[in-house]
């Protein structure tokens, strides 16, 4: 019974996806004698927590005392945006918590657990917690190793070519293909390209065939030379580019320098005290490259369309296990981990 209440938070939790980072995706429920009684959701970064819409939703709060509270996240111990929820569970006299995953947060790590246990309420941990790690990979990825979650995707011929050797082709993949792309826009914090991608592709690096918030967009520019006149820099959407030059702040548009030295650990480091909890790489080749050779990177996608080039310029060499596989239309979809 426990899992498939837990199944039922995990769902919920998945509503807040593109609206919460960097906080975590959080769901839960609220089971009185195994009837659920309340549901709710972590909805957006800065407003309630899970655990408090779940408790708003319960109609007769007299059942609370007698209920068990299913929450795939541990209850937070303090005062961040909003007050700890550990005291409101505590408060509302819940019978019993269970949860999917301790709080990878230093702020809370165990402290909402024994905060509960404290006030004499029984506790369980680590139900369905790899599905819970899998969900808020992204989050546990940033508290831990202190750095975001980078997805690398790219699109490649059937013949393992990305591009040709000038630069002419810029579509490969099919239009639905596409548009799975901007959902992926909608659901990262960041896209980040190199200088090749901005200079000969020109990319908006925006969201225009999905509904969703547009990410913000990074662009590697060592050494500044890139045009200003890129649509990159046109200031409609926040956009930082880091460089080894120097730093400048103008609006909507940050230039921050770097040592050239260690140079991606370092925009990795400034991405995290920035909070940006997941960045999408799209290109290209040579970028995806660097960053699969210093180990930089958490799940690639990868488009192959049914097309051959004969030559051209590679598809980024790694070493990877797949995970899934999916057809979209005439071209196919792989997930890999490293
Ligand atoms: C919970 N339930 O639904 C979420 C939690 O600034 P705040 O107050 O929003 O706190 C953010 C931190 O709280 C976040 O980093 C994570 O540790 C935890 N998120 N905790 O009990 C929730 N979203
Ligand atoms: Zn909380």
């Amino acid at each position: 019974m426990d899992e498939i209440f837990m199944r039922r938070a995990l769902e919920l939790a998945t509503l807040g996806r593109g609206h919460v980072s960097p906080n975590p995706l959080v769901g839960c429920v609220i089971v009185h004698e195994g009837v659920i009684i309340g549901e709710g959701w972590h909805k957006k970064y800065g407003e309630a927590h899970a655990e408090v819409n779940a408790v708003r939703d319960v109609t007769d709060k007299m059942l609370l005392s007698h209920s068990t509270v299913y929450v795939t996240l541990e209850p937070c111990s303090h005062f961040g945006k909003t007050p700890p929820c550990a005291d409101m569970l505590i408060a509302e006299k819940v019978k019993k918590v269970v949860i999917a995953n301790l709080d990878s947060n230093p702020l809370v790590a165990g402290r909402g657990m024994k905060k509960l246990q404290a006030a004499g309420i029984e506790v369980i941990t680590d139900v369905l917690s790899d599905e819970g790690r899998e969900l808020n990979r992204r989050f546990f990825t940033f508290m831990e190793r202190q750095q975001p979650y980078m997805i690398l995707k790219w699109a490649e011929t059937a013949d393992g070519f990305v591009a040709r050797e000038n630069f002419d082709s810029k579509w490969i993949s099919n239009e639905l293909s596409r548009q799975w792309v901007h959902r992926w826009r909608t659901e990262e914090d960041a896209v980040l390209v190199g200088i090749r991608t901005a200079q000969h592709d020109n990319p908006r690096l925006n969201v225009r065939s999905w509904t969703g918030r547009d990410p913000i967009r990074i662009v590697i520019d060592r050494f500044l030379k890139l045009n200003p006149t890129l649509h990159l820099f046109d200031g409609t959407q926040r956009t930082i580019c880091y460089n080894t030059v120097r730093s400048e702040e103008r609006p909507n548009l940050s230039f921050v320098k770097l040592p050239a030295e260690d140079f991606l650990q370092a925009l990795v480091t400034d991405l995290y005290h920035r909070k940006i909890q997941s960045v999408i790489i799209e290109g290209g080749a040579q970028t995806l490259q660097l960053f699969i050779d210093q180990g930089l990177w958490d799940e690639a996608r990868v488009f192959t369309a049914p097309v051959t080039f004969g030559k051209g310029i590679s598809a980024p060499r790694m070493n990877a296990k797949l995970i899934e596989q999916h057809k979209i239309q005439s071209d196919t979809l792989k997930i890999f981990r490293p």
